[in-house]
């Protein structure tokens, strides 16, 4: 059994149903329990221009699984929900990214844990920190309370989703 975050991310429609959708779905694959769900941000678009506003959060999934057969799972929820791909870093329904799996180091053509950009992401370790602060980055050796501290003061804006 491994403890698994899930990195989450919409920037289309109606976009915290959706990432609460994912959630539900991802809660119902065998071998997989949602543990714990972090806060829900409204997040300004990192790396891409023109887009719209993200809804980002994170959760702690336990679960039986490989990682390359959650992996599966994840790209499947993101399908049935009507992800189509375009481009990379195209606008999403919903993207499903495994941030890490336990402290596991994994580099295949497929699939990279963790994930390679999430220590310069603030939309990735602000919810991360709710739910997970002394978690260590199995790479980079430092916490995600530490990896927050370095990033950059300024851009990457992120606040607490509040339904308007
Ligand atoms: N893949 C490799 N490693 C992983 C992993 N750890 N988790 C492969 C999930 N997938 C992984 O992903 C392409 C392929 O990456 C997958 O088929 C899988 O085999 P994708 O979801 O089709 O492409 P993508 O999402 O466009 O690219 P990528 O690299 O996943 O981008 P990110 O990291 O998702 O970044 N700004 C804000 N505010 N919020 C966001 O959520 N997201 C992005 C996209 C850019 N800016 C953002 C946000
Ligand atoms: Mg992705």
């Amino acid at each position: 059994m491994e403890s698994a975050y899930i990195g989450i991310g919409s920037n289309i429609g109606r976009k915290i149903d959706h990432c609460k959708r994912a959630i539900s779905l991802m809660g119902r694959l065998e071998g997989c329990s949602v543990r714990v769900q972090s806060p829900f941000y409204r997040t300004e678009p990192v790396g891409v221009e023109g887009q719209d506003t993200y809804v980002n959060g994170v959760v702690r999934v336990d679960t039986d699984l490989s990682a390359g057969t959650l992996l599966n799972c994840l790209l499947e929820i993101e399908a049935d929900m009507g992800r189509v791909r375009r481009k990379k870093w195209d606008a999403r329904v919903i993207d499903l990214d495994i941030l890490l799996f336990g402290s596991r180091i994994i580099k295949k053509p497929d699939l990279i844990v963790p994930h390679p950009l999430m220590h310069l992401r603030r939309f990735v370790l602000t919810p991360l920190l709710q739910i997970a602060p002394d978690l260590i980055h199995p790479v980079l050796r430092k916490s995600m309370q530490e990896l927050a501290g370095l990033l950059p003061g300024d851009g990457q804006a992120v606040e607490t989703y509040e339904r308007s």
